[in-house]
């Protein structure tokens, strides 16, 4: 007698994650053999059989046969391509006696084959799959990490490793952090400095200019860049995985890398090809160097004070950078950074004070709203829209802006409110660059913060403070993996593992349909076995040793 499992009632012989909306447990298994033929009529659905069937052979040695017309007496794993539910992430997976069926639209097909993979288990040397029905969709359309390759650079291979890993647990979005102080790391070929300059420092790890012990100046050049070649074959590796990749150009701010190849596009006059810096920002000691602001990418983080000028050569430069980002990412969205501007800077900057007083605006913070807007206009001209972290409300928001909310929810909750989309990403349960346990000295150095599973866990995208219309405008979540201290693949993926996750369910699920225990003691062991298989590094959780 199969029974019906809303929620969490189901054994652990299902261990798929994120766990599925609803499942019927039938009796029996499902035998795949290397004659069974997996049935897929569409480009897409084929797309997604062949790279099932590279995780198939991982797993039990063999793959299936991929056929576009049934075959006269062979099982069948059946791929409908065909839009359940008006969603087109939503799928149902029926296994049975006689064979296997799938139905979704195209992205709702790769998730099924996901959860197809993860029930496969070898038993006695057969690969068996229980007999059950699922059905399933995801509670947010938008489900991201951010990786941040500019203080830290990762190659295009272990960006696709990421994005493999992604796809398995069904997340959506990779948002590309590709350009910061500590490096610009995409080829324009407009503005060749950017990566002949910009995209090299000469420290490794980056520590705080005033707490110097944890730079590394070991005499070498560190950095890279990818070229656009490589990032559109990120775009395509991304897109066969059902995956957006979001690339983001920071500014006003967080534009050093930048203002070290081409000082005419910051905010002071540039003598001797080198920018005059603010007096003031050196005086209370926030730039370590001296009162020029230097040529170099800086090997130290923080807020940097050397950042964009609000001029028509600024915003030429600008618009030809996103014309090349445009050509490259084909994301309906365009990430225009907007955190962390020192916007006094822009107080001692003859060329910001000039543009406040012919623009007629109030203050600097004006002043980065109309920098924004100017951006606004011209990537909405051009079919995308911007998102911005959430200080692109201050000084009013642009009229088409998606906000991402780190610093907390509050942000997030007034972009709701004023009928703008929002992505939750608060530093309080996102940042996966906190650390993992409370003793510090046990783990490898971070940032600061403590953020373990559970608490990235109880995370739920919307806010108590929002109603049911406003609620609608968050579209989902997104964890943050910056890279100040992260300088290898191996830290890479011992920050993001097994947080990562926890954030799969924090982003499929509703609040009322999670249960920590349950994902920490039927489901989370075999996840951490499977990352073990595939060579991931990732820290053991404390919760999970048993
Ligand atoms: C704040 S989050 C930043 C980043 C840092 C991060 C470190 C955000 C929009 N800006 O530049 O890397 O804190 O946790």
């Amino acid at each position: 007698m199969p029974v019906v499992v809303p929620g969490i009632a189901f054994s652990q012989t299902y261990p798929i994650l994120p766990q599925p909306r609803t499942l019927t447990a039938g009796e029996g298994q499902f035998r795949l053999q290397a004659g069974t033929v997996l049935l897929a009529t569409t480009a897409s659905a084929r797309t997604s059989a062949h790279l099932f069937n590279g995780l198939l052979e991982g797993k039990t040695g063999f793959q299936l046969r991929v056929q576009q017309a049934a075959p006269a007496n062979a099982p069948v794993v059946l791929l409908e391509e065909e839009i359940v539910d008006g969603n087109p992430e939503a799928y149902t997976l029926q296994v049975t006696n006689e064979g296997i069926g799938i139905r979704g639209g195209s992205s709702g097909l790769f998730y099924g084959l996901q959860s197809l993979f993860q029930l496969v288990e070898m038993q006695g040397g057969e690969a068996v799959v229980p007999l059950v029905h699922i059905a399933d969709a995801p509670a947010f359309g938008y489900r991201g990490i951010m990786l941040d390759v500019s203080r830290h650079f990762f190659s295009t291979d272990q960006i696709k490793k990421i994005l493999d890993l992604m796809a398995q647990l069904k997340f959506n979005t990779m948002h590309w952090h590709l350009t910061d102080d500590q490096g610009w790391r995409l080829e324009i070929k407009k503005y060749p400095k950017l990566t002949e300059i910009g995209a090299w420092r000469d420290s490794t790890i980056i520590g705080q200019y005033y707490d110097f012990k944890p730079f590394i100046y070991d005499g070498e050049k560190h950095g890279g860049y990818y070229t656009q070649e490589e990032a559109r074959e990120i775009v395509r590796y991304a897109a066969d995985r059902h995956i957006t990749v979001i690339p983001e150009i920071e500014l006003p701010g967080h534009s050093s890398a930048v203002l070290a190849a081409y000082p005419e596009f910051g905010s002071f006059e540039v003598q001797d090809g080198t920018a005059r810096g603010s007096i003031a920002a050196v005086n209370d000691k926030r730039e370590p160097l001296n009162n020029e602001i230097s040529r170099q990418v800086p090997g130290y983080w923080g807020v940097h004070y050397n950042i964009y000028g609000p001029t028509p050569a600024a915003f030429g430069f600008l618009e030809d950078v996103l014309a090349e980002v445009m050509d490259i990412f084909p994301s309906e969205y365009i990430h225009i950074g907007g955190d962390e501007v020192p916007k006094d800077h822009w107080e001692t900057s003859a060329i910001a004070q000039k543009v406040i007083k012919k623009e007629k605006l109030a203050d600097e913070h004006e002043l980065q709203s109309y920098f924004i807007q100017q951006i606004e206009q011209f990537l909405n001209k051009n079919g995308r829209k911007i998102i911005g972290w959430d200080e692109i409300l201050e000084g009013g928001l642009a009229p088409n802006a998606t906000v991402m909310s780190w610093r907390g929810e509050k942000g997030g909750i007034a972009a709701a409110k004023m009928g703008h989309d929002v992505i939750m990403t608060p530093n309080s349960h996102l940042y996966f660059d906190h650390y993992q346990a409370e003793d510090k000295t046990t783990e490898p150095l971070a940032i600061g913060g403590f953020l373990p599973l559970e608490k990235v866990y109880s995370y739920s995208p919307i806010p108590d403070a929002l109603n049911p219309e406003e609620a609608t405008h968050v579209l989902g979540v997104q964890a943050n993996l910056w890279t100040e201290y992260i300088d290898s693949n191996q830290k890479m993926e011992y920050f993001l593992f097994p947080r990562a996750l926890a954030l799969a369910e924090v982003a499929w699920k509703t609040r009322e349909d999670k249960d920590y225990s349950y994902f920490v003691h039927e489901r989370l062991p075999q996840q951490l076995r499977s990352l073990e298989e595939r060579g991931v590094f990732f820290r053991i959780p404390e919760a999970s040793v048993r």
